[in-house]
């Protein structure tokens, strides 16, 4: 099924009305009113092509209907949500869960949506059938080079799709690690994963990026070997210029402070990437914003500050992507409402009186930099997010335009009833 601009006209005909309204209201007491708009309308927000279905958790999985069964359905579904909010123009892929059959076919396609490849994805978590070795106990870390080097060609692999599909950077998440102690030579253990990924950097074409994620715990419990920033950072500089920390919210112990983090990824020129969920406990792939929308802001004041004094471009200059997925929610509603809480966020970052901020820090007036940052927080955004949406061809509420229309119903009764997306 297909969302065409005259759905999305009469939709925001109708909404209009209200929200000029409030979009004056806000733009009275704001000077740059249009040029945070402008930002909002430019940022643009990868989805990933794993989270379009129910997800499972370790102990279950239950179904939705309509979900997408291949890489073209996917891109279907992430050309609907583009299409409802114009923020979602870009899919990320995972290797071999999305292998494109016809490159050709799947540019075309993606093109048709206004969909550009975000950071290919490879994987050395799970055994593949048919492959030679296993991944039981580490991939790059391994302590057999057999085993490092089908990793190796696996990353260098998925280079090879990216390449054909025109993305531009590759992001690696190693599983490995241990569970128990004194199963792992800790410093071998990075040796190891250090020349592999030497390897895999020495193929990555001129113009990309390599991300490593990192995580603190999961799959192993005990230590995982690229587990922290701090170890992500050190690769990532052994690596080289075209290396890249990748922060992901949700793969820290808890209560980390994630905004000081990035504050200093950035400065050092290292942070590449970001993957967006949001997250109770540990790696819960939560809906972005729904638990703590106001570390969110935090993290965004960090990057806009970063970055400006770097001279980075918001939109361009990382790689912005949500990872999350979960068993409850219709996985599309679900990120629409990650895209939009990403946007309030942002917006509302926008607005901090910088000035006044370093006034605050410089005399060390710590009630009054409190009070400049929860004025922004605290602000209302809604109606300049919309706006942004208006201006851009979007809907003004996408989840309530997606419900008028029933895309899931019309998914189901396309793909059927019992489907599962390939994935996590
Ligand atoms: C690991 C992770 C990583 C994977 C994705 C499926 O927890 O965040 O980014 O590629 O989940
Ligand atoms: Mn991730
Ligand atoms: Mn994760």
């Amino acid at each position: 099924m297909n969302i065409d601009r005259n759905q999305i006209a009469e939709h925001n005909k109708r909404l209009e009305h209200t929200q000029q309204r409030r979009f004056a209201q806000l733009a009275e007491d704001m000077p740059n009113i249009d040029g945070v708009v402008q930002k909002l309308v430019s940022f643009q927000v990868a989805i990933p092509s794993w989270a379009l279905g129910t997800g499972g958790t370790r102990f279950g999985r239950f179904s939705g209907g309509g979900e997408p069964g291949n890489l073209e359905e996917k891109i279907a579904d992430i050309g609907l949500l583009h299409a409802l909010n114009q923020s979602s123009g870009a899919i990320s892929l995972h290797i071999p869960w999305d292998i494109p059959k016809d490159y050709a076919a799947i540019r075309t396609l993606a093109e048709q949506h206004g969909l550009a490849f975000d950071a290919m994805n490879s994987n050395t978590f799970q055994d593949q059938q048919g492959q030679t070795h296993s991944y039981k106990f580490g991939s790059m870390q391994h302590v057999d080079r057999a085993v490092r080097k089908q990793a190796i060609d696996h990353n260098i692999e998925v280079i090879k799709h990216g390449i054909e599909l025109g993305s531009k950077s590759l992001t690696v998440w190693l599983a490995d690690g241990s569970s128990f102690p004194g199963q792992l030579n800790f410093r071998r253990a990075f040796q190891n994963t250090l020349e592999s990924l030497q390897e895999v950097y020495a193929a990555l074409p001129a113009d990309w990026k390599i991300f490593v994620e990192y995580k603190a715990f999961e799959p192993n419990f005990y230590s995982t070997t690229v587990g922290d920033w701090g170890q992500s950072l050190l690769y990532a500089s052994k690596l080289g210029d075209k290396a890249y920390t990748l922060v992901d919210l949700g793969h820290h112990l808890p209560n980390a402070n994630i905004e000081q983090i990035v504050a200093l990824l950035l400065m050092e020129g290292k942070l590449g990437g970001f993957h967006f969920n949001d997250s109770k406990y540990g790696d819960d792939d939560l809906t972005t914003g729904s638990i703590k929308p106001y570390q969110l802001f935090l993290i965004f004041s960090e990057l806009i500050e970063g970055m400006d004094n770097r001279g980075m471009e918001h939109a361009k200059d990382l790689g912005w992507m949500i990872d999350a997925s979960h068993n409850l929610k219709d996985p599309l509603e679900d990120l629409l409402q990650s895209v939009e809480a990403i946007l309030i966020a942002y917006a509302q970052a926008l607005l901090i009186d910088r000035n006044a901020l370093n006034e605050a820090q410089a005399t060390n007036d710590v009630a009054r930099a409190q009070e400049v940052l929860q004025q922004a927080f605290r602000t209302d955004v809604r109606p300049l997010v919309a706006e942004a949406r208006l201006r851009a061809g979007a809907a003004l509420n996408p989840v309530q335009l997606y419900r008028e229309l029933d895309v899931r119903g019309r998914l189901v009764k396309e793909r059927g009833e019992k489907t599962v997306a390939t994935g996590l």
